[in-house]
Order: C-alpha cells, then structure tokens, then sequence
C-alpha cells in the first residue's frame, strides 16, 4: 500500500525525505505518478485536483498539507466517509505566530507610515503609543488564532478573541457567536483573521464589521481570501473606517496583476506565506496520525464536516 502526495506548491522531494526519515519503509507516490491507484491507501495533499480522490478505490484516509481544508470539502466527489485529517503541527503554529507578531507590531509601531514617509524624505514623528494602549482581536481561537492571541497577550497588547464557542483564556477576553462578534469589534483597534473559510465565515471581513469597530482599525487577514468582501474593504479604505490592511490571502491566488489589491498604498501584501507547512515538523505528525488511524486509536484534528472545519 501507497501514500499519494498532491501538491503544486510543495517540494516532493523535501517531503520524500522528510516522510522516508520517518519510515524508512513507506512507499510514496508523487501526483501524477500515481502508478496503479489500487496501491494508494493514503492521500496527502494540498488543493487536489477535483475528483483525484474519488478516482482511488482503495483510499482509507486523505490528510490534508494546510490546517484548512476549505479547497477539499469544495470538492463534492470526495467520498463523504473518508477521515479527513486537518494539519496541526508545531512549525505551522509557530509559522503564524510569527506572521501575527510582525504585522501587529509593524501596524503598532506604524511601518506603513514611516516607510511612505521614507519614500518623500520626510522626518516626522507619528503617537507612538505602547502595547498596554493597543487592543487586537482575534478572530478564531483555534490552533493558530490561541497561539497567536497569547503571544500578543505576553507582548502586552488587550487582547480579545471570537470563536464559535465559548471560552476562558488567561489575559484575553473572549466572545463567541453572532452577538459576540459586535461586542468584540467596538472594541479593537486591530483585527487579525485566523478563521476557517465555511459558508459562516464568508465575507467576514466586510462592511458590517468594520462600521461596528471604531474608525481607522487595521485589518490583517491570514485566514482565507475568502473572508474578505474586497470590495468591502476598498471603501471603508477610502473612507478612512478602515486604516490599513496586510493582506496574505487572496479570493484568487496568486493575486492577478491587475487588483487594485497590489498597488493600494493602505494595504500590505504577503503571497500565502503567513505560516508555510514544513516538512521536517510535519511528516511526523501525519505518519503518527495514520499509525493511528491503522491501530483504531482516536486520531486528533479529524474534520467535521458537518462544521466546515
Ligand atoms: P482551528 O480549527 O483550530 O480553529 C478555528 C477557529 O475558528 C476556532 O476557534 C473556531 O471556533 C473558530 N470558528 C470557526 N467557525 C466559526 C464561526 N462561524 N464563528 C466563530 N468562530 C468560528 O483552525 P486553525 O487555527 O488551525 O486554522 C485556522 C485557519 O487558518 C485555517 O482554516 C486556514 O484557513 C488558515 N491558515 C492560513 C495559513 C496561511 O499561511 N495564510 C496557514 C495555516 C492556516 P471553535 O473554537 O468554537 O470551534
Ligand atoms: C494552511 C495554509 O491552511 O497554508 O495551512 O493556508
């Protein structure tokens, strides 16, 4: 039996090696060199093609190369009954925590400001307020969005955060559901997008939160491009509700030359590199999950996909 890794924008050798390191005597399958798909018991991939997977007649298990596995579930010939294992694994989460503190911090300490007054030879001091000052909400307090709200919580920043459900963590203020939301936007000066992209979460990023927030918040969105309403956040740029926005995610990717997106002098673009999937810390958790799966343990991270996520 085989394992089928799926990816355009992953090296196959760095997760040959990584995964042989692992188990020496895995047999592993690059797309589209499947060979006799009868051999594939497990798929390990990244935005699949539309119906690869339904093509697999022995596929037991899919395990996805991202924590999101909206591109997946977009697929509806993916046989229903196959686990789905989402990626959770320390390099990813420590990945986002850096991307959060560095867009948080250069929004803090007004990067975009000081590199458009650099560009005019200009020499003025923008307030320069300390963390304690700032307040950041998260929105999502899963894997990625819980890193990084206690990271910013250690850095000294009020911190709150939005989930589906309700929770306690120490040093943020948490919100959950609908009404949730609104409490925890009138009160941010910044927000950071660590939602998985379902039919709830469309959009997030749009005109109804941003008036709710108090005028000039900055918007950071690692989530998905689908959060975002793009046309949303061009005006409450304009208008000025919405400051400032850094951007890594995109409704298409990568981002067409001519999105207004590129050149827009309030926005802050990354290419899909908030937290990249690396192998070395990765190919042990998926080979642990699927000793798992085999020996009947409870595998951890499975999808609902009832939920989307
Ligand atoms: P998790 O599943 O661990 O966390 C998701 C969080 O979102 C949970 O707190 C969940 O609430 C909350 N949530 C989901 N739906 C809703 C809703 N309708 N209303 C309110 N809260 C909701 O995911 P991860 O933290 O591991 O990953 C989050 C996302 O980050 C991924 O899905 C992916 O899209 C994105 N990502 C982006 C990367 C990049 O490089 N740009 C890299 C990796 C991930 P609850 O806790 O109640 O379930
Ligand atoms: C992910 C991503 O979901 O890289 O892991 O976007």
């Amino acid at each position: 039996m085989a394992l089928l890794f799926v990816s355009n924008s992953d090296d196959p050798h760095e997760w040959i090696d990584a995964l042989r390191a692992a188990d020496s005597n895995l047999d592993v399958r690059v797309h589209p060199d499947i060979g006799d798909p009868a051999d594939i018991d497990a798929a390990l991939v990244w935005r699949p093609p539309a119906g690869l997977l339904a093509s697999l007649p022995n596929l037991q298990v899919i395990f996805s190369l991202g924590a999101g596995v909206d591109a997946v579930l977009r697929d509806d010939s993916v046989p229903a009954h196959l686990p789905l294992v989402r990626l959770v694994d320390p390099g990813l989460t420590q990945g986002m925590v850096d991307y959060v503190i560095w867009q948080v911090m250069d929004w803090h300490r007004n990067g975009p400001a000081y590199r458009a007054q650099q560009a005019d030879r200009r020499w003025q001091r923008q307030p320069e307020p300390l963390t304690g000052a700032r307040r950041v909400g998260l929105l999502g307090l899963g894997q990625l969005g819980g890193a990084a709200a206690k990271a910013l919580a250690g850095l000294g920043f009020q911190v709150h955060g939005w989930a589906r459900s309700a929770k306690q963590i120490d040093a943020i203020t948490c919100h959950a559901g609908p009404d949730g939301l609104a409490a925890m936007a009138a009160q941010v000066d910044c927000v950071v997008c660590l939602l998985p992209l379902t039919p709830q979460t469309t959009g997030i990023l749009g005109a109804n939160l941003f008036d709710q927030a108090p005028r000039g918040l900055h918007v950071i969105n690692a989530g998905r491009g689908g959060h975002v309403a793009d046309d949303d956040l061009l005006a409450a740029l304009h208008s000025g509700q919405v400051g400032g926005a850094a951007l890594d995610v995109f409704h298409t990717e990568p981002l067409p030359a001519d999105h207004p997106f590129w050149t827009h002098p309030k926005i802050t673009i990354t290419p899909h590199v908030a937290s990249v999937t690396r192998p070395e810390t990765a190919a042990p958790v998926v080979l642990d999950n699927w000793r798992r799966l085999k020996q009947g343990q409870p595998v951890p991270h499975l999808v609902d996909r009832e939920r989307g996520y």
